[in-house]
């Protein structure tokens, strides 16, 4: 069905406000909101994760006295359950909102590790939690559609939380925005010279999504092993924590996070825990393409958020920025040097990949056993 058919039922019911994280399954979803209203208004905002974004759903009820729609993939359900418990809930405030919920890993159906667990647990979650749903197919009709919204809405006028989960291919939309940037690097291109600037001795945490799978695809076509790698296939904001904990540990060994701005940004208190650690093994590398390019290329705020200045905030002892291949090399040879605590890169790239980017064909658990025995 269109997501636009959606989106005019909200507006009849009263919801005229929107946010979330974005998920591949809701591209549909997301172009037609970002077609609609964009991302600097008060009517649309991307959240900095999906706990946020139900705040956000809180607020915006208790001043209007109507509910928000937050959408997400499954994969951040984990993230509001906290705000969906112990705010939302009709034993706590009865604040009603409308989730739409990408459902990765259904099972039966095809897709990455990652997504399988939660894939398998969502409606699980959903009934444990209380919160009434709909699941929305390929095969929903508009009168089907229509019916569901009207059960839905009624919860919410009891001050429920009620949640559309979204299958594979249910949302569509004719609109496709074009999202981008003024920068030329492509991030392929910026994690290609950085694995390139460094020792063999080094270990590279990635984070979630295509930078990832460049990093894969790139040891792949140099004919190196993964062994250095840890892909952080899911886990999405977490990859820092995980490389702080490794140069904690192994100090005498160089450790890099190639981290995400939306990712970044999801967890942003992960920066001045690095600077009040601050191991002098470790560099940050923060690709800023102003977007979840992964699943989509919808923008975040981090288009207009200065990285450097909060890395030095929070305690990082250098910090550098780049925006092109030479003014990337030079940071690498800058960060390389010796510093007395950790190193943070902001590198702006283009918001964009290739369209045959492969996924990783190891299993994260191999994934996870090649890089323990290279750091033993
Ligand atoms: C908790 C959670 N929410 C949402 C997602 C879906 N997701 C996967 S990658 C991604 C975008 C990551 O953006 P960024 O870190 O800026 O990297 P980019 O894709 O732009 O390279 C999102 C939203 C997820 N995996 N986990």
């Amino acid at each position: 069905m269109q997501a636009s058919l959606l989106l005019d039922a909200c507006r009849k019911y009263g919801i005229d406000f929107f946010t979330g994280v974005p998920d591949s399954l809701l591209k549909g979803l997301c172009n037609e909101l970002y077609d609609r209203f964009g991302t600097e208004g008060d009517t649309h905002v991307v959240a900095h994760n999906e706990g946020g974004a139900i705040g956000l759903c809180a607020g915006h009820y208790l001043a209007s006295g109507k509910p928000g729609l937050c959408y997400m993939q499954n994969s951040g359900i984990g993230n509001a359950v906290n705000p969906l418990v112990s705010l939302m809930d009709t034993d706590v405030y009865a604040i009603p909102c409308l989730l739409v919920i990408g459902w990765r890993g259904e099972p039966g159906v095809k897709d990455e590790p990652q997504h399988m667990k939660q894939g398998k647990i969502t409606l699980g979650q959903l009934d444990l939690m209380d919160i009434p749903y709909r699941i929305l197919s390929s095969d929903t009709t508009e009168a089907g559609f229509l019916a569901y919204f009207d059960e839905l809405a009624s919860l919410m006028d009891s001050g429920k939380t009620v949640a559309f989960v979204v299958r594979k291919g249910a949302l569509e939309s004719s609109r496709k925005p074009v999202y981008g940037n003024g920068y030329a690097m492509t991030r392929e291109s910026a994690v290609g010279r950085i694995l390139s600037s460094d020792d063999a001795g080094s270990v590279f945490i990635c984070t979630t999504g295509k930078l990832s799978r460049e990093v894969f695809e790139l040891r792949e076509a140099r004919g190196e092993d993964h062994s250095r790698d840890f892909l952080t296939v899911g886990s999405m904001g977490h990859a820092s924590m995980i490389a702080l904990r490794i140069a904690v540990e192994k100090p005498n060994r160089r450790v890099w996070c190639l981290d995400g701005d939306g990712a970044s940004l999801m967890h942003l208190g992960a920066l001045p825990v690095i600077g009040k650690r601050a191991p002098s093994n470790l560099i940050h590398v923060v690709i800023n393409n102003g977007a979840h390019e992964t699943v989509g290329g919808m923008p975040v705020c981090s288009g207009s958020m200065d990285i450097a200045s909060l890395a030095s905030a929070a305690g990082y002892t250098c910090v550098l920025t780049a925006d092109s291949e030479s003014s990337l090399d030079r940071a690498l040879a800058e960060a390389e040097k010796p510093h007395s605590g950790p190193v943070l890169i902001e590198v702006r790239c283009a918001c964009g990949s290739r369209s045959d980017l492969g996924r990783p064909t190891t299993t994260p658990v191999m994934n996870r056993d090649a890089l323990m025995s290279f750091i033993r």
